[in-house]
């Protein structure tokens, strides 16, 4: 099993929580304390001593830290007591006196990178002999598929007929034959806005295409007045008497209000998925907001479900609460860029931590996702930001897997189909900084599996699925997609 290293951050600032309401108050009572501690330091000062600098022991006989055995979520909370309490019988003090709990949990995150650090430098990537990728269940190749003429290619989803569209983050929506040789550009899409990490996101063709033709996009749309933008979702067709077939009959499935359209340039979310009576379910990240994510009133870091035509179900969770937006189905997300259900119908999405801490969550009817008021992250600068426990009444639901240090979890979908037998079921979800593609199997609720099946061919940014099994891959820095099919 290949374990996942990615030190670059996303590089983007996390301003931290800047709301108003009641429940905006963070866990830590004295947050500037908080946040004045320079974690590296802090280690560097506290800890190097008998841990090393990296993590592999030595002073005073300490044990090292960077084993596969202990590069593992389990003991994230072990770590944390044993940081705050010490541990008296083997001679490491308590810090609990003089750092705050989200000082002691950045502690765990920088210990956790170590160990990442370490152990890719000892284990490598995942690497070809002759071509072929050799995994736990399955033997693969990597075939590059398309090469010239994208541009940050975002979402890829295929008509019944085998043609398969693209969407490219810059505004281009292009089709492609069966064997990727490209029909052309769809023109008469809407016009979308590439600002930051928005602009054309997501396409997803409607389970009974054949019978009705939709394909649904989500992209980034300008503000009617000044600057900014928001995620919308529209419908349309492609009517083919010409070729490239023209977008057509677009009908609006979900806006948002215009005072909600803003000009930060992160956390779109995007994804549009389907479940099998035929709802619509779809990502919007937080745009920066922090505690927008934890209002039940605005559109930022939510999960939506909608009917297929855009109204709204009466048993949405939060139908009959005052101000809340009735599409909303899940809150408490910061940027979820993977979303897709699994074989006996759960919903599972990925999303982005500032730095570690990127979740893999199922995602449950009315449940609170913790966003910005717990995390599993620490800041950008190095500074500490939550811990991942509420330490009031709050109800937070809490990721099956989380990635520490961060992927910058990107693309989602389920192995299935006749390619890769022995992964029917199992979750495929990329990751643009970790420039990872991990295969993790659930059961019961709880991770049972993980492996790394790509690292370092690119940052990945759609994970998909074609009907025959292979995976699909598009990859940003190369612009690529490639695909994984069978060894032979
Ligand atoms: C005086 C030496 C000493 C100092 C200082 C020290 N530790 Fe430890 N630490 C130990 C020893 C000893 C162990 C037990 C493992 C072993 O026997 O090598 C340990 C264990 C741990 C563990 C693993 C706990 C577990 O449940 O397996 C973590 C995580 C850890 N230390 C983090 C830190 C951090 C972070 C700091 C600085 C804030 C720190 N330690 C400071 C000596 C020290
Ligand atoms: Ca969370």
């Amino acid at each position: 099993m290949f374990l996942v290293f990615a030190s670059a951050g996303l590089g983007l600032a996390c301003v931290g929580a800047s709301g108003s309401s009641a429940n905006a108050q963070p866990a830590e009572a004295n947050p500037q304390r908080a946040q004045a501690i320079n974690l590296t330091r802090a280690y560097a000062e506290n800890c190097a001593s008998c841990h090393g600098q990296d993590g592999s022991g030595g002073g005073a006989g300490t044990q090292t830290l960077n084993t596969e055995e202990l590069f593992d979520q389990k003991h994230d909370r072990r770590f944390f007591d044993a940081i705050k309490n010490g541990l008296p019988d083997n001679g490491m003090p308590a810090f609990g006196e003089t750092m705050s709990d989200e000082a002691v949990w950045g502690l765990v995150v920088k210990v956790r990178e170590m160990q990442a650090r370490a152990l890719r430098t000892k284990n490598g990537s995942p690497t070809p002999v002759n071509g072929v990728y050799k995994s736990k269940r399955h033997d693969f190749k990597v075939e590059t598929v398309i090469t010239e003429g994208l541009n940050t290619p975002w979402g890829i989803d295929w008509l019944p007929d085998g043609r398969m569209l693209v969407t490219n983050r810059n505004g281009v929506l292009k089709l492609y034959d069966a064997n990727h040789k490209l029909i052309g550009d769809i023109n008469g899409i809407p016009t979308s806005l590439e600002m930051g990490q928005g602009g054309l996101m997501e396409v997803t063709v409607h389970p009974e295409y054949d019978k009705n033709g939709w394909i649904y996009l989500a992209y980034t749309e300008p503000a009617k007045e000044g600057r900014g933008g928001l995620t919308k979702i529209v419908r349309g067709k492609l009517v083919s008497r010409s070729q490239p077939p023209v977008w057509s009959g677009q009908e609006t499935i979900y806006e948002g209000k215009q005072e909600y359209y803003t000009g930060a340039g992160v956390h779109f979310g995007s994804r549009i998925v389907f479940d099998k009576d035929g709802y619509l379910f779809f990502a919007i990240g937080e745009r920066g907001s922090n505690m927008g994510a934890q209002s039940l009133a605005t559109p930022f870091g939510k999960i939506m479900r909608l009917n297929a035509d855009g109204t709204v179900p009466k048993d949405n969770p939060f139908v009959g609460t005052a101000d809340a937006d009735p599409a909303v189905w899940t809150y408490g997300h910061r940027n979820q860029q993977g979303l897709v259900f699994d074989l006996e119908g759960k919903l599972w999405t990925t999303e982005h931590g500032p730095r570690g801490g990127d979740e893999l969550n199922q995602v449950k009817k009315g449940s609170n996702y913790g966003w910005p008021v717990v995390a599993w992250s620490i800041n950008y600068n190095d500074a500490p930001f939550r811990t991942p426990w509420p330490k009031d009444d709050m109800k937070v639901e809490q990721p099956v897997f989380r990635w520490l240090p961060s992927i910058g979890a990107c693309g989602l979908d389920l192995a299935r189909g006749t390619a890769f037998p022995n992964w029917s079921g199992d979750l495929l979800a990329g990751g643009l900084a970790g420039q990872n593609l991990d295969r993790i199997r659930v059961k019961d609720g709880k991770l049972v599996e993980r492996e790394e099946l790509l690292h370092n061919l690119g940052r990945i940014r759609e994970v998909a699925v074609h009907k025959d099994g292979t995976i699909y891959v598009a990859l940003n820095s190369p612009n690529h997609i490639i695909r994984l099919v069978p060894a032979k």
